[in-house]
């Protein structure tokens, strides 16, 4: 087998190449990939590193904050606010956007994240991930408002799954491709390149426990599924919720599948429970990067304007067709 590349020379080629990477962007990368590095060790620590159980906080979500969300998030903030290529951050764990200490050199890059996605997860030793999502800055003073793009303005978008493997994915707009962390260099090696999902799948992934509060277009849609080979779509589906979105998608983005979080009737003013900003914007441009679709159930979540920083969306992503039967199914109503 040819020698595997490292993500450095992945980025520098891709800097050479068609995506004509702009140096401060392969940079920003770098040093996302080496912050989440960081996070993996204090994950993998457990136990023994008195990074599990709560941090007696709240989130502006008001979700308990787990240790592990604030220590994720303060590595991200402490890696990226001194290297010049930011202009601001912004953090599922933050109420507001955090702008580059005068006394550092400004960039012209918007990074968001959301440090430790799943983190319900963290105490029983199942997958979680950081996700972030990278903009531009327009000029003028960072501010909430500087990060207010549409999901189609993303420059580049990734996450890294920390499970058996710790394996970052990464799309700069040319195509998605998988690193994986080689424990004794200590550095990402590319694994996988130009990932593609299936069209088709027999997987879902949705938290079936909701099943009551969805609204008909979804419940036809997940019905159908549970009829199997005897129903209107002529074959049987399995299904698969981890309850951590990085590894959901992670599975869609390796085998292919559909994940879902759509609105419900528990809370009908709130569009979803997953955040636009940096949740589903980042994971819809690498969805659809690998050739999958990514939707509200009605529109492409990429093209939703926001109207505010930890906005809601409802979350219909994956295998091309099943997206689009969903879509279908809300136009008929
Ligand atoms: P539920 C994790 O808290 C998260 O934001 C996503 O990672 C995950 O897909 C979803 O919520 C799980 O939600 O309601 O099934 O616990």
């Amino acid at each position: 087998m040819s020698k595997r590349k490292s993500l450095t020379q992945y980025l520098i080629e891709q800097q050479r190449g068609d995506a004509q990477l702009p140096p401060q962007l392969r940079l920003l990368i770098e040093v996302v990939a080496r912050a989440c590095k960081g996070i993996a060790i204090s994950v993998n620590k457990g136990a023994l590193g008195d990074v599990l159980g709560t941090a007696g906080s709240e989130n502006v979500q008001g979700e308990v904050q787990k240790k592990l969300d604030i220590i994720a998030n303060e590595v991200l903030i402490e890696a990226n606010e001194w290297g010049g290529h930011l202009a601001g951050m912004a953090s599922e764990e933050m109420d507001d956007m955090h702008a580059v200490p005068l006394h550092y050199p400004q960039g012209e890059y918007l990074l968001l994240f959301d440090p430790l996605d799943g983190s319900s997860n963290i105490d029983v030793n199942v997958s979680i991930g950081t996700i972030f999502s990278v903009l531009k800055h327009k000029g003028g003073e960072v501010s909430n408002d500087s990060f207010l793009q549409a999901g189609t303005e993303q420059v580049c978008a990734g996450y890294c799954v920390y499970g058996p493997q710790t394996t970052l994915v990464l799309t700069v707009g040319h195509g998605v491709a998988m690193f994986t962390l080689d424990r004794e260099q200590g550095s990402f090696v590319q694994t996988a390149d130009n990932v593609q999902i299936p069209a088709d799948t027999k997987e879902f992934a949705i938290n079936m426990s909701n099943l009551r509060h969805w609204d008909a277009p979804v419940k036809r849609y997940i019905d159908e599924c549970l009829q199997g080979k005897e129903g209107p779509r002529g074959k049987d589906f399995n299904m698969r919720w981890i309850a951590s979105m990085v590894a959901d998608v992670h599975r869609i983005m390796t085998r292919g599948g559909i994940f879902m979080y759509p609105w419900d009737k528990r809370e009908p003013t709130k569009p979803g429970k997953l955040r636009l900003m940096y949740e589903a914007n980042p994971m819809s441009f690498l969805i659809e990067q690998a050739g999958g679709a990514s939707t509200n159930g009605k529109q492409r979540i990429m093209e939703i304007q926001p109207g505010q920083l930890h906005e809601r969306v409802s979350v219909v992503m994956g295998s091309k067709n099943e997206v689009e039967r969903v879509t279908q199914y809300h136009l008929e109503g």
